[in-house]
């Protein structure tokens, strides 16, 4: 097992990017993936929807992981992909993610770029992903490391048979603590604002919960301090009880690496001990990724792209 990672941001259909960046951190064509003689790649998720080569990168990533050469955790477009083409149990039509316009359009490019055989095979496949790895002292998860939770969604999935119709119909009960953890660990945990108190999302929509920064302690911060993300939030005091957990990633635990948050700009580490390795490949951004060699505290020099 080796003891250099590479960690790889979303990368969203985007296999071109994928294979400039893997050739230029030294990996070499093996297959249909690639191979590097002493490392090996972890991928954060959301590898589907948006991009244009969303059939090849599924496959790369998915020969590494058959070869040993790669390691994936699911992200929640692989969830949502599963849950959408899940069908309810004793219906007609009806599934764990509704068709909805706008479910559908998250999904449209997957859905117009795989043939029918190609999606229930990467569908089945990502039914087996792990909601979260740790390994050599190195933790990946798509959205946020939240101990309890992910022992809660790994409790269900053993007992249901990882991503099946029957861990959906636990999960997908909103209200539920199943459904909780996994919208925490594969979305970002988020906090309600109080009545009356509301942001306008990228898209336009009102919403009165916010992202938040969940590997900082959440002690004295006010909604803006603790929002994760650029939207403009209230400067005003986090209401009492809305926090389920109030001291953030410890600074003496495992570093942890995610996806996810559409980050831009020069990479830089969230924390000495978190990463977040997506940095907008599918909106003009770049893939990103982490070059880790056992280093405890992270370091901005680490992150490899090319340009
Ligand atoms: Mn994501």
């Amino acid at each position: 097992m080796p003891q250099h990672f590479d960690i790889i941001g979303d990368i969203h259909g985007h296999a071109d990017a994928l294979r400039m960046l893997l050739l230029d951190l030294g990996y070499h064509p093996h297959g249909h993936g690639f191979r590097h003689p002493d490392r090996q790649a972890l991928f954060v998720g959301d590898l589907i929807d948006r991009g244009p080569e969303i059939a090849n990168a599924i496959r790369i990533v998915r020969t590494m992981v058959d070869a040993g050469d790669a390691v994936v955790v699911m992200g929640n477009h692989e969830f949502n992909a599963v849950a959408f083409h899940t069908a309810v149990p004793g219906t007609k039509d009806r599934w764990f993610r509704e068709h909805s316009r706008k479910n559908q359009k998250q999904h449209q490019a997957t859905l117009d770029q795989l043939s029918n055989s190609e999606l229930a095979d990467a569908v089945a496949w990502f039914r087996t992903l792990p909601v979260a790895i740790e390994q050599n002292g190195v933790r990946v998860v798509h959205a946020a490391w939240q101990d309890d939770q992910i022992d809660e969604i790994r409790r269900s999935l053993q007992t249901r048979g990882r991503f099946t119709a029957e861990f959906f119909f636990d999960a997908m009960q909103t209200g539920s603590d199943r459904h909780a953890a996994i919208e925490d660990v594969l979305k970002g945990p988020e906090i309600r604002m109080p009545p009356g108190q509301q942001i306008r999302d990228k898209s336009g929509h009102p919403r009165d919960t916010v992202r938040v920064k969940w590997y900082e302690a959440a002690n004295g911060r006010t909604y803006r301090g603790y929002h994760l993300g650029s939207d403009d939030v209230p400067d005003i005091a986090i209401a009492p009880g809305v926090l389920k957990n109030q001291d953030g990633y410890r600074p003496d635990a495992p570093p942890v690496f995610v996806g996810h948050y559409w980050l831009t700009g020069t990479p830089t580490p969230l924390a000495s001990n978190v990463v977040c390795t997506d940095y907008s490949v599918a909106k003009g951004g770049k893939l990103v990724a982490y070059r880790w060699d056992g280093e405890s505290v992270l370091s901005a020099k680490k992150f490899h792209w090319v340009h």
